[in-house]
């Protein structure tokens, strides 16, 4: 099964107009494998200055939205708005979503509905936290997390899964390939057995968690590894060899 190669850069809460400035130029320049769909995920206030400089080939994440289209949320987000800026993808369910802001399966759940409703792609992500992997219950709350994210999908097309175990977050403790392979090839059979056949075959399962130039091309290589949400390196020009593992 080919399945086109995906990389989000995720910029978290860094950077100004100077420092994207210069990632986007490095971006704009770069010899970036043809192959491999691009999304940058950025700070909500530079969603448009990033999307009008940075080339069309390259997508544009928010990183966060609410569930709703319009109302009294003060400091919230629309799917509505961020279409509005011509931006493509949001982030859902990041773990500094879920465990520093305390976002639930629930919320994130109608935040994906709601996103889906506004047809924006989702780069919907779940992952366990260390005492969960240790006490045995990763399948568990990995599968939990997917269950809430599938209930709201209508149009699987729009949606790439991230797998972001919690201790391998900037810890620089990544998950070893065939860590990322046991639990990607888990999650697609998941996905096959509760979604669909044609689902489970189709969808790009991205890892994330200290994704480095030096470890991506081993990760690249699995065959359930299908791209990266990358964070630390995201801001470092190894990006750029990160995007192109595959060659
Ligand atoms: C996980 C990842 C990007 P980092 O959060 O989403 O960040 O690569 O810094 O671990």
């Amino acid at each position: 099964m080919y399945r086109i190669f995906f990389v989000g850069l995720n910029w978290k809460m860094n950077g100004d107009k100077k420092s994207l400035g210069d990632l986007i130029t490095t971006l704009n320049k770069a010899n970036l494998h043809e192959e491999t769909d691009v999304v940058c995920g950025v700070p909500a206030v530079y969603l448009d200055f990033v999307r009008s400089n940075l080339r069309a080939r390259i997508g544009v994440a928010a990183q966060n939205c609410y569930k709703v289209a319009k109302g009294a949320f003060t400091g919230e987000i629309s799917p509505a708005m961020i279409k509005d800026c011509d931006v493509e993808w949001v982030i859902l369910g990041h773990s500094e979503r879920r465990h520093v802001f305390g976002e639930s399966d629930e919320l994130i759940g109608q935040k994906v509905a709601h996103a889906q409703e506004s047809d924006l792609g989702g780069i919907a992500c779940i992952g366990e936290k260390l005492e969960e992997r240790e006490a045995g219950t990763t399948e568990e709350v990995v599968y939990a997390q997917t269950q809430a994210i599938a209930d709201n999908v209508k149009d699987w097309r729009n949606v790439v899964l991230a797998y972001e175990p919690v201790w391998a977050i900037g810890t620089g403790k990544t998950a070893s390939p065939e860590q990322a392979q046991e639990m990607h090839e888990k999650l697609r059979e998941w996905i096959r057995a509760n979604v669909s056949e044609a689902v489970g075959d189709h969808i790009r399962i991205i890892y994330g968690g200290s994704v480095t130039g030096a470890n991506c091309k081993e990760l690249a290589s699995e065959h359930d590894v299908d791209g990266f949400l990358v964070g630390g390196a995201s801001l470092k020009p190894e990006f750029v060899d990160i995007i192109n593992a595959l060659v």
